[in-house]
């Protein structure tokens, strides 16, 4: 059986929970087969005496099944790649956010100098029957990198986060580098069909990129083959997170503290793309236009700090300072206030105790490219007696998470009417739609993301030699 080798930005120690969706999913995947994960070590590496940055070998640590290599970057590196080009240029991109993104050259330099470095650094450790699985928007150009240096190796490509539509990709000035390094993939996924359609549009206007058989493309004297992999979570561990001690410890306290209460709970990244704000003037709204709410529904409102380097974050952050503290100062009561908010990291064991209290989740992001905390909300719950979701139709999840009540965030009044639904929902209402959605996270779950996608990574060369006998 060839070997799993995982390519990401960050790696996280395989026992460790991680707050973030790409280090609990390649975790994940990883320790189900074992393998080798390869990525930036999180440090910056000091200086040496003429100001140039030490290069450093891959650090190796064995942790169970899995070794971690990891390198350091020089600051500029970490400046222009990380805090750059992938942070400043692609993530608001990706999501739709042209008005944030910073297209300074030197940021494009920076991104590709660090995915040759990953090249050069994982090639020695390659062997030639390994399987590459790249994930997400740092490393878009690693396999191109890995072909220029003689890499013969099956690799995909994983892109965690939305692909925008073809103007919207335009406005990078490397788009068609970008998107023609795609290419040099074997198989590249997406969360959701409509992540798909964006490529292939792309692809087909910029690059006259023909579609052959069911799911590949042609372009640059390649054949890609594309498809959607929306990515899923462990269900059964979180089942079983929801009724350890910790868990039943939480849901209890909870349940107790707000007995007369109804609470709705929020759990992000506190990053400009999960529709903060517009949450808080929602849950403004619902307290404005239904009154009864009033000294009852509170929002715990989680926000995990996230790339607190960055001037949009720190806004982003003031932002939700401001108005939390408003609607606490408008609407609070002595013995009630309407929104806690919390910005600070809670350990993975207590979500799930946290998501089962709830009576309502809002996940309503302006735009991501699945979700998992929607997925998380529906494992945690008591099947008797399940809280409701509230979606954004703009969460890749909404794709496949229709029995949620699916709002739009942008609109206020929408959003808030949406929200008392959930609220007001009958039991059996409640317990039919939480079914259905309990059986698709259920049948579509992290080991049917991985293993679906590896699988069709497998085939990648015999699907090509068919596709040339047809052709
Ligand atoms: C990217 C894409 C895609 C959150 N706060 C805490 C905490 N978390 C955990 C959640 C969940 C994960 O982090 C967040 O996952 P998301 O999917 O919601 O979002 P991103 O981090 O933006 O992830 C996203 C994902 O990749 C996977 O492909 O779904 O669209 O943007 O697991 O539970 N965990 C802990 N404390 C927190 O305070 N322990």
């Amino acid at each position: 059986m060839s070997r799993l080798v995982v390519v990401s930005n960050r790696t996280a120690d395989p026992r460790n929970a991680a707050a973030g969706g790409l280090a609990v999913a390649v975790r994940e995947s990883l320790q189900q087969t074992g393998g080798l994960w390869f990525g930036w070590s999180g440090k910056v590496a000091e200086e040496a005496d003429g100001g140039t940055p030490r290069t450093s070998e891959p650090h190796l640590q064995t942790v169970g099944n899995v070794t971690l290599a990891t390198l350091d970057l020089s600051r500029e590196d970490h400046e222009t790649y990380y805090l750059g080009y992938a942070n400043d240029v692609l993530w608001p991109v990706f999501h739709y956010r042209l008005d944030l993104a910073n297209f300074d050259t030197r940021f494009a330099a920076g991104y590709r100098r660090v995915n040759q470095l990953f090249a050069h650094k994982l090639l020695p450790l390659l062997k030639p029957d390994d399987l590459i699985w790249v994930h997400d928007y740092h490393l878009i150009p690693l396999a191109a990198e890995l072909r220029a240096m003689g890499c013969g190796n099956r690799i995909g490509f994983f892109l965690h986060i939305p692909m925008p539509p073809p103007l919207i990709m335009a406005a990078i000035p490397e788009h068609e580098w970008l998107m023609r390094s795609l290419f040099a993939y074997d198989l590249v996924g997406f969360q959701c069909e409509a992540d798909l359609t964006h490529f292939s549009h792309y692809v087909e206007s910029e690059a006259r990129a023909e579609k052959v058989g069911r799911d590949c493309l042609r372009a640059f004297d390649r054949t890609l083959r594309v498809g959607a992999y929306p990515i899923g979570i462990d269900v059964d561990d979180f089942v079983r997170l929801a009724e350890a001690n910790e868990g039943l410890r939480m849901f209890a306290g909870m349940r107790e503290e707000y007995s007369r209460r109804r609470l709705l709970l929020g759990v992000d990244r506190l990053d400009y793309s999960k529709g903060l704000p517009q949450r808080i003037h929602a849950f403004r709204q619902l307290l404005a236009c239904h009154p009864e709410n009033r000294n009852s529904a509170t929002l715990i409102q989680i926000a995990a700090p996230s790339r607190e380097d960055l001037g949009a974050y720190d806004q982003l952050r003031r932002q939700m300072d401001g108005l939390c503290g408003e609607i606490n100062g408008d609407y609070g009561e002595l013995d009630w206030m309407p929104v806690r908010y919390i910005h600070r990291n809670v350990a993975r064991k207590r979500l799930p105790g946290l998501y089962r209290a709830s009576h309502v989740a809002l996940v309503t992001p302006l735009r991501d490219g699945m979700n998992l905390v929607a997925k998380e909300f529906i494992a945690a719950q008591d099947r008797a007696d399940p809280g409701m979701l509230v979606l954004s139709r703009f969460a890749g999840a909404a794709e496949q998470l229709k029995e949620a009540l699916l709002v739009n965030p942008y609109d206020t009044q929408g959003t808030a009417q949406a929200i008392q639904r959930a609220l007001t929902m009958p039991l059996d209402e409640r317990i039919e739609r939480h079914e259905a959605l309990l059986s698709r996270i259920r049948k579509f779950d992290i080991r049917w993301w991985s293993s679906s996608f590896l699988q069709a990574l497998k085939q990648v060369e015999h699907d090509d030699v068919e596709l040339a006998s047809k052709t």
